[in-house]
């Protein structure tokens, strides 16, 4: 039988097999096809970005390894990103950092950024059905440092505040062009290394510089604000810690980045949606995989990321979760890291659409708690599978393991030239 047929025929038996226990699929394939990811741009070169500012140092992330084939320019990054269009369905979004502008062979150091940088980025992401989402960057240069906009020197403050600003320009600028508004994430690495006595402070004046940043309304772009536990260099205080944030971002409506990476590993972050949900407008996240630390391992379908996605369906909340990626691994093929990480979030959300959501909730509302665990336990092994080869057959992308080879591919004609 052919590949098609045999997908196909699953699908239709999968379909019946759901139906009996409630669940429909196709409205299931429909969520899932709406779903658009923001897909971070910084995996295609380890985030590395296209400034030319020579002294890139501090700020508490890193990539690590060395495989071959990192995108050196725009035009690469740009053909690497198509490549992996290719091989995932939906329609997505682009997550830029502001060090990604096309800044040609100038020197435009971060407080002097203007959308005209950005400009090229919004035609050809419109051409390619792209969305674009931004983020500023604080790392990476000479003033990183260990304190930016929680910095009390004031030159320094208001260089990284001023960056913030125009960051925020650009993102309107962006949301406008695209007439979606363009989720802006801001993420600093403000810490100390050692015992911090003065805790108090640097988080006051990262309140206030927060508030002037934010002074200016805009329509067409989102911001949110990412916590962290600790950066490589600064274990011991992070000035933007969760409770931080989320105190920020109850208090003046802004929306709360959570990153998988950023808490306690025996935490759970799909708890906090729900939470969230009551006193934060919406949520973005930046899907993670962390292992023993914010390692930003190529996201995998395991049970962290199954949990977060039901409980972003549980709580019915598609509409107020902004779901971006956040790893960058640069020790396998970029490519093929993408490509794994965008399918197993779409495996995870699909899993969550195709819940026996009715029956369970039946079950816990009245007491039944056997009937529910048995019930949650089973539906792990429902034919979900079948219905995401048909997913990936109808969208025109690679079935299963196929995208293998269309990865070696482009690596045998295209990245393993990039000397
Ligand atoms: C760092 C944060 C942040 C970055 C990106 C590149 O720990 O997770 O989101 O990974 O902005
Ligand atoms: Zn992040």
């Amino acid at each position: 039988m052919k590949k098609e047929e045999l997908v196909r025929k699953a699908y239709d038996i999968a379909k019946e097999r759901y139906a009996a226990i409630g669940v429909n699929v196709e409205s299931a394939l429909k969520k899932l096809q709406d779903l658009s990811i923001s897909i971070q741009c910084w995996q295609a070169d380890d985030v590395t970005g296209f400034e030319n500012l020579s002294n890139l140092g501090g700020g508490g992330i890193q990539a690590t390894g060395n495989y071959p084939g990192r995108a050196r320019n725009v035009d690469e990054l740009r053909a690497d990103i198509c490549k992996v269009l290719t091989m995932v369905g939906g329609k997505h979004r682009l997550s830029l950092h502001e060090i990604y502008g096309e800044f040609g062979d100038k020197i435009v150091d971060r407080d002097e950024v203007t959308p005209d940088y950005f400009k090229g980025w919004m035609q050809w992401a419109k051409e390619n059905g792209l969305k674009l989402d931004f983020n500023s960057t604080s790392f990476g240069h000479p003033k990183s440092g260990d304190l930016t906009l929680a910095n009390p020197d004031r030159a320094i403050r208001n260089f990284w505040i001023e960056h913030t600003k125009r960051c925020r320009w650009i993102s309107e600028e962006m949301g406008k062009f695209q007439d979606d508004p363009c989720i802006m994430n801001i993420w600093i690495h403000d810490g100390m290394k050692d015992l911090t006595v003065n805790r108090f402070k640097y988080r006051q004046i990262l309140e206030n510089s927060l508030d002037v940043i934010f002074a200016k309304e805009y329509k067409n772009m989102k911001d949110c604000i990412e916590a962290k536990l600790f950066g490589i260099g600064l274990e011991s205080y992070t000035v933007g810690s969760y409770d931080f944030y989320l105190g920020y971002g109850a208090k003046k409506q802004k929306i709360v980045t959570l990153d998988t990476g950023h808490f306690h590993l025996s935490e759970s972050i799909a708890d906090k949606i729900s939470s969230l949900l009551l006193f934060t407008p919406e949520i973005m996240l930046h899907v993670s995989r962390p292992i023993r630390w914010d390692s930003d391992h190529v996201v995998i379908l395991n049970d962290d990321i199954a949990e977060l996605a039901k409980e972003i369906i549980r709580a019915d909340a598609l509409g107020q979760v902004h779901v971006g990626l956040d790893f960058f691994d640069a020790s396998i093929n970029r490519i093929g890291a993408y490509v794994i990480g965008i399918r197993a979030t779409q495996k995870a959300f699909l899993q969550a659409l195709l819940e026996p959501l009715a029956k369970l909730r039946e079950y816990e509302d009245e007491g039944r708690y056997f009937e529910r665990l048995a019930l949650l336990e089973e539906s792990k092994v429902l034919p979900w599978n079948a219905v995401w080869d048909y997913f990936c057959m109808v969208n025109d992308v690679p079935v299963g393991e196929d995208y293998i080879a269309k990865i070696q591919n482009y690596e045998t004609d295209v990245t393993s030239k990039r000397k």
